[in-house]
């Protein structure tokens, strides 16, 4: 849930990082250099050029080359900018949400809920508020998959609903209700106006006003542009950003089916560790 120690840590304890200090790379090693794009509300011209040029030092690039510069319709203009940072990195301080997980082929993960659940996972899924991008949520949950993995509906042991998109929060909580749904799985693609973190703190409110904490279905997000360190933040059991493959979805699914939020393997008929009940 929500609870930070039942978030992925950052790091991992078996794979200790050693420190290196990086700096970008461009011609030849560590010279810094790097390329930035970016859009100006100014009209093509030597003056925009100059913005582009004063802003990316302003950015910490010097000196700073504009290499690209494109109209964007009427009194916008793109651009591309190469230029040197002195900025170090050092990987030693890297905060990342490490797979927590094993990963399991289809019939280990088939197994493992037969075994746990004694009965098949149901999963619902769907693209919220005014999000039509399915594609991202088609790739983890259709049949034909993601970067040669089958999605969830060739998994044997799983439920898969996909609501398709522009499904308003309502309706999912209704779909989970009445599909008595163990994980809702929510794309959101769009981010204009941080609008898939709105909709994805809408919907984890949702269900917690929905349901009893102890039975609510795990929350799980998924995009483009999602920070997976975000989950504690926005409400939901976990978040899978750009590249995610079905496979990965599944097993952590199986992983909390069959592990308690203490890390500790159980079996119930629950995935969240409760007798499965209707929501009130
Ligand atoms: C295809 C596309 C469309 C198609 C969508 C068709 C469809 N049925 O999905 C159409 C033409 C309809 C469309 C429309 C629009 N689009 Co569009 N679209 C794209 C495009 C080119 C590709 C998106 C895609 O399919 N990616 C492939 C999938 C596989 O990747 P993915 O979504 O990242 O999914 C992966 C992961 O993120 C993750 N994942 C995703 N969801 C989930 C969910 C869960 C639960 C999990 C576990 C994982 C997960 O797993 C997936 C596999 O790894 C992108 C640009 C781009 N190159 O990304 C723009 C883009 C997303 N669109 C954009 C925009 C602006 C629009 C429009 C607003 C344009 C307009 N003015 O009309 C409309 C909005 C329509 C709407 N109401 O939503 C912008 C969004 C910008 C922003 N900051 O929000 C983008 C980035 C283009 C751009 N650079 O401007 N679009």
């Amino acid at each position: 849930m929500s609870d930070p120690t039942d978030q992925p840590r950052s790091g991992s304890a078996d794979q200790p990082r050693s420190g290196q200090i990086v700096r970008p790379y461009g011609d030849t090693t560590g010279d810094g250099m790097v390329q930035l794009s970016f859009t100006l509300p100014i009209e093509h011209s030597k003056v925009a050029e100059g913005a582009a040029e004063q802003l990316a030092n302003k950015m910490g690039m010097d000196p700073a080359l504009v290499v690209h510069a494109k109209p964007m319709g009427q009194g916008f203009t793109f651009f591309v900018v190469y230029g040197r940072v002195s900025h170090l990195v050092d990987t030693s301080k890297v905060e990342v949400v490490e797979r927590d997980f094993p990963l399991l082929t289809p019939k280990e993960a088939n197994a493992a809920i037969k075994q746990s659940l004694r009965r098949r996972l149901v999963v619902v899924g769907a693209c919220i508020g005014t999000d039509a991008h399915t594609v991202g949520i088609d790739a983890i949950l259709n049949i034909k998959g993601f970067a040669g993995e089958k999605g969830l509906e060739y998994y044997r042991e799983i439920k898969v609903v996909n609501l398709g998109a522009q499904v308003s929060v309502p309706e999912l909580v209704e779909a989970a209700r009445t599909e008595r749904a163990d994980a809702v799985l929510v794309s959101q693609v769009v981010t204009q106006r941080d609008a898939h973190l709105l909709n994805t703190r809408e919907m984890s409110a949702a269900f917690r006003e929905a349901y009893p904490a102890a039975s609510r279905p795990l929350l799980v997000v998924g995009g483009p542009r999602f920070n997976e360190g975000m989950a504690a933040e926005l409400g939901v059991d976990r978040v899978f950003s750009r590249g995610t493959t079905p496979g990965e979805v599944a097993s952590y699914l199986v992983h909390r089916a069959t592990h308690g939020r203490d890390g500790a393997p159980q079996s119930t008929s629950s995935i969240l560790a409760a007798p499965k009940e209707k929501a009130s």
